[in-house]
């Protein structure tokens, strides 16, 4: 599938983020895995997994929209990540399966995703890209029982614009604009 290059763009200022889905297998693979997270945590639905590259926040569109065309204008490499370590991270009360760049393609990526920000205006990450993938929230501590999770080995061939949409059923990241990411 061709990635829609446009940005649509729903109106107002929004909360954003760039980041990456799972591929559809994967999707399914760790759907049933966040079946299985021991009581007290707080599964992330399936159709919110994402790698996130880099978090923007609240944003106009004039700001999103001048991202998007650098990045547009910027041949954006494929990357490939090993996510294997679960962690949690006790400030966002997060549960995560993390992985180290060890891929030359993802530092560029960072690069090319930063200096776009930087150019529209966004403020400095607060934060070196730490490549994870959130499993759940609510988790104060490491879980007592034992949490499974298989490796995975992501490949992405988009890089997505996410809206990051509060409504009362929970959060919701629709999609705005992606771009494909090229071989080298
Ligand atoms: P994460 O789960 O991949 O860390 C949308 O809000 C997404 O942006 C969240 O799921 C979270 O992604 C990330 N995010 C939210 N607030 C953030 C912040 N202050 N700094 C970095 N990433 C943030």
């Amino acid at each position: 599938m061709l990635a829609d290059q446009t940005l649509h763009w729903p109106g107002g200022d929004c909360r954003l983020f760039v980041g990456v889905a799972l591929n559809p297998a994967q999707q399914q693979q760790m759907a049933a895995v966040l079946a299985t997270l021991p009581a007290g945590l707080k599964p992330v639905p399936a159709e919110n997994l994402h790698l996130t590259l880099r978090f923007l926040g609240q944003s106009s569109e004039t700001q999103a929209r001048a991202l998007w065309a650098q990045l547009r204008a910027t041949s954006l490499p494929v990357f490939s990540v090993r996510l294997e370590q679960l962690l949690c991270w006790p400030g966002p009360k997060v549960l995560c399966l993390a992985g180290e760049i060890t891929d030359p393609a993802l530092r560029d990526l960072d690069a090319s995703i930063s200096q776009a920000a930087a150019s529209a205006g966004y403020p400095l990450s607060q934060h070196p890209l730490h490549p994870h993938l959130t499993l759940a929230r609510g988790a104060k501590q490491f879980p007592q029982s034992p949490v499974t999770v298989p490796a995975l080995q992501v490949q992405p061939t988009e890089l997505h614009l996410y809206q990051s949409v509060s409504t009362p059923a929970g959060v919701r990241y629709p999609i705005l604009a992606s771009l494909p990411l090229v071989m080298a």
